[in-house]
């Protein structure tokens, strides 16, 4: 019987079989969990369809993380079926305006960029967790949310998305604080670069895995099966007295300062 057996998981992020949050959803079903999805919007309907049928997942949802309404509706609607609460919220939600992500980051950075990044990445995990909080504290579940190096180090064109993941993991950090009492656990992982729709076109970005992977003590960089592999050991009662962390799943990426062809 896998570690997740009798689990009940809500994944939000799925855009495509390439996203880090089927990855999740994948290893969470091998291990025994149940899984609804939510699709963005109707242009990924079709795509996050075909993810759900391989999951063996029934419950899909539309979910605009930035429309409170519409997490309402979500909760409304999981809790038809799903009437004793969840197990497992995962976030694997992350926009900027893609000028943002271009060049110096002074040049790039404006007002509208900066709100509309750390809104739709950072407020959306609080936003979740408040309209979970309830089906999460029944069950006594964990929340668990998707994070990048660049929140703490200078990544070149990363720009404001490192600002609002540095939010996002404090919010990890005070969530956990929040929902620790009432039993929740909240954590998130610090994935190394991967190619998905989120990092298709960004410019240099194979450069950045080929760094990656030159640098890190594995000499390779990370898959989706390795997140998902570590999201499902955190959102499990293996992780029980892990809250408030970011864990790193970059082949070591992080703690390298140079590789031996430096
Ligand atoms: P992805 O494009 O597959 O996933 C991003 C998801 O965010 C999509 O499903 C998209 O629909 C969703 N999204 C954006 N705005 C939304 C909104 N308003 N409402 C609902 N959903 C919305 O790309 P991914 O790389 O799998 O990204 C998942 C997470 O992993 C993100 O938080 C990203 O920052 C993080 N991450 C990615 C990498 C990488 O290299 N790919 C590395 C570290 C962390
Ligand atoms: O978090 C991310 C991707 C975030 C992202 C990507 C896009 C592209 C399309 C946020 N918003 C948008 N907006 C768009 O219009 N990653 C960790 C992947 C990533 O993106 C980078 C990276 C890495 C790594 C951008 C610049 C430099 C490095």
């Amino acid at each position: 019987m896998g570690f997740l057996a009798g689990k009940r998981a809500f994944i939000v992020g799925v855009a495509n079989d390439s996203s880090i949050a089927f990855g999740i959803a994948k290893a969470m079903r091998r291990e025994g969990a149940e899984i609804a999805l939510t699709f963005q919007n109707e242009r990924l309907e079709r795509k996050v369809r075909s993810c759900a049928e391989q999951v063996d997942c029934d419950i899909l949802l539309p979910l605009d993380v930035n429309d409170d309404a519409a997490i309402e509706s979500a909760v409304a609607e999981l809790q038809k079926t799903w009437t004793d609460g969840i197990d497992i919220l995962v976030h694997a939600v992350g926009f900027a305006p893609r000028e943002e992500l271009q060049g110096d980051y002074l040049e790039a950075s404006t007002r509208e960029g900066f709100k509309i990044a750390h809104e739709t990445s950072a407020y959306s995990f609080v936003a979740l967790c408040k309209g979970f909080k309830d089906m999460l504290v029944q069950r006594q579940g964990t929340a668990l949310t998707l994070s990048y190096l660049g929140a703490d180090r200078i990544v070149p064109n990363y720009n404001v998305m490192g600002l609002a993941k540095a939010s996002l993991e404090a919010s990890v950090r005070y969530l956990a604080g929040s929902l620790g009492p009432k039993g929740v656990r909240v954590n998130g992982i610090s994935a190394g670069p991967i190619r998905t729709l989120a990092s298709a076109g960004i410019s240099d970005f194979k450069k950045m895995l080929k760094k990656n992977a030159a640098q890190a003590p594995l000499q390779r960089t990370v898959t989706q099966e390795e997140v998902g592999n570590t999201a499902a050991f955190l959102c499990s009662d293996l992780a029980s007295g892990i809250t408030s962390e970011i864990v790193y799943v970059d082949a070591g990426y992080r703690n390298s300062a140079m590789s031996s062809e430096d």
